[in-house]
């Protein structure tokens, strides 16, 4: 387990404390003080890679038994004390179903077969990927990344349309096959999106940059999924939703992975989702060399310098950059290998 994020609270201080917060500015450290709380059921990250179990299956959103260890409790912080799921960095939209809504301190214990189950996981992975990058230093001794309100929408229709939409700071999660706002990795791959366009605004307008909005989308989901709930994982730890995932691919089930072979030029799909494969293995074997922590501070800092319609050379050019002016000479060259293994350097 990661050391302890959220304070322990019981669950009638947390209402007070939500009250008393409610309008005052909060500042980032604030945000881990225990500030708007309320606790939540989860899926951490999701049934599949909690379980171990490939043959799940979605069995039209039903709350089968097997899922029942899979629920997690959590305590929901930087809540804006309103009782709804709206916070310091996330605010939850639902157009299907009745809103969550907290009651004595805690939001019911909803379980996947609730609407109201995929707005809390929306919130809690949001706001989990924003306290995993100022983990690392952001907004600290770092600059902020992203550190703003996004809307996440939960719609029947969503799926990962985030190239084409305008809004890029926002979420949109749909419900085709399982509910993709039951797996962490989905959401957080989305709020990647929301990364990226906090650092470079309107990011992604070329087939390569955005195909490294796919690969940072999927390398961020992994990220904050291990740093949230551990490792070793009951699935590959580079296997992007390993659950959201079953209703499309053969076991084991991944939507993408980290660690395929994909070599440039000559696995160039045109399209940025296959593409991003080559990128996001660059950054899984950066990770790999330099550790979790120094690999996706030095990853986040370097996207500062991308142009919103950089090439694959470019944006590793300036990623061995921020490698070097962080960590020094021998992290340069680990980046440097790692893009020269994929073609790209
Ligand atoms: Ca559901
Ligand atoms: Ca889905
Ligand atoms: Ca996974
Ligand atoms: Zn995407």
């Amino acid at each position: 387990m990661p050391p302890k994020r959220f304070p322990a609270l019981v669950a009638g201080l947390a209402g007070a404390l939500a009250a008393a917060v409610a309008g005052a500015a909060l500042t980032p450290g604030a945000a881990h003080a225990g500030a708007g709380t309320a606790t939540a059921t989860v899926f951490a990250p999701n049934p599949v890679q909690q379980l171990g179990l490939q043959d799940l299956t979605d069995a039209k959103d039903a709350d089968l038994p097997e899922f029942g260890p899979a629920y997690t409790q959590v305590t929901l912080t930087d809540l804006d004390g309103s009782g709804t799921l709206t916070g310091r960095y996330v605010r939850v939209k639902s157009t299907t179903g009745p809103a969550a809504k907290v009651s004595g301190g805690a939001f019911p214990a909803y379980h996947r077969d609730a609407d109201q189950f995929e707005q809390i996981m929306g919130y809690h992975w949001v706001t989990t990927a924003q306290h995993y990058i100022q983990s690392l230093g952001f907004g600290g001794t770092l600059r902020p990344v992203n550190q703003r309100q996004i809307e996440l929408r939960i719609g029947q229709y969503g799926g990962d349309n985030s190239f084409f939409r305008d809004d890029k700071a926002n979420i949109t999660l749909g419900k085709g096959g399982v509910d993709d706002g039951e797996d962490a990795e989905v959401i957080v791959h989305e709020y990647g999106h929301s990364v990226q366009d906090g650092q470079v605004p309107g990011f992604g307008t070329t087939l390569e940059s955005g195909a490294i909005g796919e690969a940072f989308g999927d390398y961020l989901a992994v990220a904050v999924s291990s740093w949230a709930t551990g490792t070793p994982t009951r699935t590959d730890e580079a296997c992007v939703a390993d659950w959201d995932s079953v209703s499309y691919t053969s076991a084991p089930h991944c939507l993408r992975r980290l660690d395929g072979t994909k070599h440039y030029p000559e696995d160039v799909r045109g399209e940025v989702h296959a593409d991003g494969e080559i990128w996001s293995r660059a950054l899984w074997d950066i990770r790999r060399a330099l550790g979790d922590r120094k690999a996706s501070t030095l990853i986040i800092e370097a996207q500062f310098a991308f142009a919103p319609d950089t090439t694959f050379k470019a944006a590793a050019e300036a990623t061995v950059t921020a490698a070097r002016r962080l960590y020094g000479a021998s992290a340069a060259s680990a980046v440097t290998k790692a893009f020269g293994d994929r073609g790209i350097l």
